[in-house]
């Protein structure tokens, strides 16, 4: 078959539908209601999907199953709404808006989203553990130790501390790279590394997944400023602005927009030659469509 964009979009479509139709199921209204409400709030409010798109798609791309990767996929989306229902509380970012509705504190109360979150955390794990019977004790292990600390000491919760810790900073490249190799670069590595352990592939091809993985969450990221202070709120479904409202380290105000517009594409080459390097050991095609989709994003 000739691949051509529409397949690239179809395969991408397949993908979010086999996540939303899990996620609803773990989702499925339960007691006390207005926590799984909260919850409901939190996750089922139209995501863009790309992190768990991502560990499905290097899964496949390597001869996995997609049953078999699917659990952990949805663990990763959980754990990802779980950080930005608490990203948007008062205490933290303080936003109203997400996704184009408001965020679960505004919509429920602060100490509900609080739990939500906490609720989906472990909510997100028990995935792994208890619904993903393909998995090996062996696999399960290894992705159950890597989320837990991409998600907390190594990656989301350190990543987050720098950023509040040097809003207001002086521009500095070093640190920029670092809070955003936490904040978001750490789940970005997880899902392209997990699709491929999923997926049988050995330790060589993992290392270079997860180097795909943590170019394609910089570029992500790069794009993220970008949007924020070139986007209306109509379009991004959230309050642009707030990163130079709340003096964000971020690429545009350590190096402008133009360079930051340099930098992207800088990235945007080295993932076409890493997935070159890759071809041939997975399917490249499709990760390289990913690759558009992530630079050519509106919100
Ligand atoms: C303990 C897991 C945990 C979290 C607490 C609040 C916090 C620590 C971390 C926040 C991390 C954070 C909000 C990173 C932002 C990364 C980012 C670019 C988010 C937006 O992702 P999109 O665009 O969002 O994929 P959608 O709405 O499409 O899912």
């Amino acid at each position: 078959m000739i691949e051509t964009r529409q397949t690239y979009q179809s395969r991408f479509e397949t993908h979010l539908q086999a996540i939303e139709s899990y996620l609803e199921t773990c989702l499925a209204p339960q007691e006390p209601q207005v926590l799984w409400d909260a919850m409901r709030h939190g996750v089922l409010s139209g995501g863009k999907r790309i992190r768990p798109v991502l560990l499905l798609e290097t899964c496949r791309a390597s001869g996995g199953d997609l049953e078999k990767a699917l659990p952990t996929a949805c663990a990763l989306e959980l754990i990802h709404c779980f950080s930005l229902i608490h990203d948007d509380l008062p205490c933290i970012d303080n936003d109203d808006m997400r996704r184009g509705r408001l965020t679960v504190h505004k919509a429920f109360s602060e100490d509900m989203a609080v739990l939500a979150g906490d609720a989906l955390y472990g909510l997100a794990f028990a995935q792994i553990t208890d619904f993903a019977p393909q998995l090996s004790d062996r696999a399960k292990l290894r992705l159950l130790s890597a989320l837990a600390w991409a998600s907390s000491v190594k990656g989301l919760v350190n990543g987050q501390v720098d950023d509040i810790q040097f809003a207001h900073a002086a521009p500095d490249e070093q640190l920029l790279y670092r809070i955003h190799h936490g904040k978001t670069g750490a789940l970005f590595r997880f899902s392209t590394w997990a699709g491929g352990l999923i997926a049988g592939q050995p330790e060589p091809i993992l290392t270079r997944l997860s180097r795909y993985g943590d170019l394609l969450g910089l570029a992500f990221q790069i794009v993220d400023d970008l949007l924020d202070v070139q986007a209306s709120a109509d379009v991004l479904g959230k309050t642009p602005g707030k990163d130079q409202a709340q003096g964000k380290m971020t690429f545009p105000a350590v190096f402008g927009v133009a360079e930051t517009e340099r930098i992207l594409k800088d990235r945007i080459a080295a993932l076409h030659a890493l997935l070159d390097e890759l071809d041939g050991d997975l399917e490249t095609e499709q990760l390289l469509y990913l690759v558009g989709f992530v630079e050519k994003r509106e919100s």
